[in-house]
């Protein structure tokens, strides 16, 4: 047995796995083992937190869109970031930890999300492919995510992948268009195919070999597919999109294999990986140091809400 199993109730936790074996959904109130509700805070609050964090490198080409149209595109795009990441709170508070210590573990460096944001936005056509790539990353992971064993997280997901693949329409369409622009529009967009391919292959994880949590988040089914084969499903269904727009993967050993029947590929630099989750990036601390700041600022709202909530509930029992 898992030594992260040895206090749980032999008896509970054969009942547990029965349940997950007949798909049937884990509810906030039922019995979970703790190393489950562990990986699930751990995950789900992660989850969210890439989220918010993820508005950042997108919200900073807000003021420089090249249209009205892609403005109104792009906010309505990252509003629905913030939102999925509230939906994600919810359904982590659901576990027993509030909203706050989620972003108080976030503020001290305890909590990760996705590395993919410490990467920077440098121009328009970055913009394309973090719509494109990245969303598109999210939304194969996401969709595999909507049968997850947790009720509240599986439902969450639902109503995210809706959103998302309308946001990775909204990040193709950029790369459309300018990859059927002007020579100098075309080369921006394969640069920033050249910059953005290996990190969005890195939001899949580690290897499943390197992956700790892998093995008991896919018999509990909180996992339902593993890093690889859902890294391997992406490059699949992205390379021919590549190819649609006239532009090329960097990977040389990018190739279909018939033998497979799967696109073979070169390995991720796995140092830049856990050097960038462990915080060493260059924009690591920029990205914590902008959301510290506006949670700070936005402290009065909160506060002013809370207040309003009381005063109403006040004037209803009178
Ligand atoms: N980045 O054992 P493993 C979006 C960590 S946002 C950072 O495989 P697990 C969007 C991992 O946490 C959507 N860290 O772990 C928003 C673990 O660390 P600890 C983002 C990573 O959990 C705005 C260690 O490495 N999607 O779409 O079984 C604008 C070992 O990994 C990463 C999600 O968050 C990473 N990429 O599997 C645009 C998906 N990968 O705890 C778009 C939800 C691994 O040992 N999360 N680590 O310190 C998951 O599906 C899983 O948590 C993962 C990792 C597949 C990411």
């Amino acid at each position: 047995m898992d030594d992260k199993l040895k206090n749980e109730d032999p008896e509970l936790l054969k009942e547990f796995q029965a349940k997950i074996d007949a798909e049937v959904k884990i509810e906030p109130k039922d019995y979970m083992p703790e190393a489950y509700r562990q990986h699930l805070i751990r995950q789900i609050s992660q989850h969210a937190h890439s989220e918010v964090i993820g508005m950042q490198p997108e919200g900073n080409w807000i003021t420089r869109c090249p249209s009205i149209r892609a403005k109104k595109i792009l906010m309505a795009k990252i509003q629905d970031e913030g939102g999925h990441g509230l939906y994600l709170y919810s359904a982590a508070e659901t576990l027993g930890v509030s909203r706050d210590q989620y972003l108080k573990w976030l503020h001290e460096g305890k909590a990760k999300y996705a590395s993919v944001f410490n990467y920077s936005a440098l121009n328009w056509a970055d913009i394309g492919a973090i719509g494109w790539l990245v969303d598109g990353a999210a939304i194969v992971n996401q969709v595999s995510l909507q049968r997850t064993s947790y009720g509240p997280y599986s439902r969450a997901m639902v109503k995210i992948c809706k959103e998302e693949s309308f946001h990775q329409r909204q990040g193709y369409e950029i790369m459309v268009h300018m990859a059927q622009g002007t020579p100098e529009q075309k080369e921006m967009a394969q640069d920033a195919l050249n910059r953005w391919w290996y990190p969005s292959l890195m939001m899949f994880g580690p290897h499943d070999g390197d992956s700790p949590r892998s093995s008991l988040a896919m018999q509990w089914k909180i996992k339902r597919e593993t890093n690889d084969e859902l890294r391997q499903k992406f490059i699949d269904k992205t390379v021919p999109q590549a190819e649609f727009l006239g532009l090329t993967v960097p990977d040389e050993n990018c190739k279909f294999n018939e033998a497979t029947g799967h696109y073979d590929w070169t390995d991720i630099n796995w140092d830049e990986f856990w050097a960038s989750i462990k915080g060493y990036g260059p924009n690591n601390k920029r990205r914590m140091k902008h959301h510290q700041k506006v949670h700070a600022e936005g402290a009065w709202v909160r506060e002013a809400s809370i207040a309003y909530g009381k005063k109403k509930e006040k004037k209803e029992v009178a």
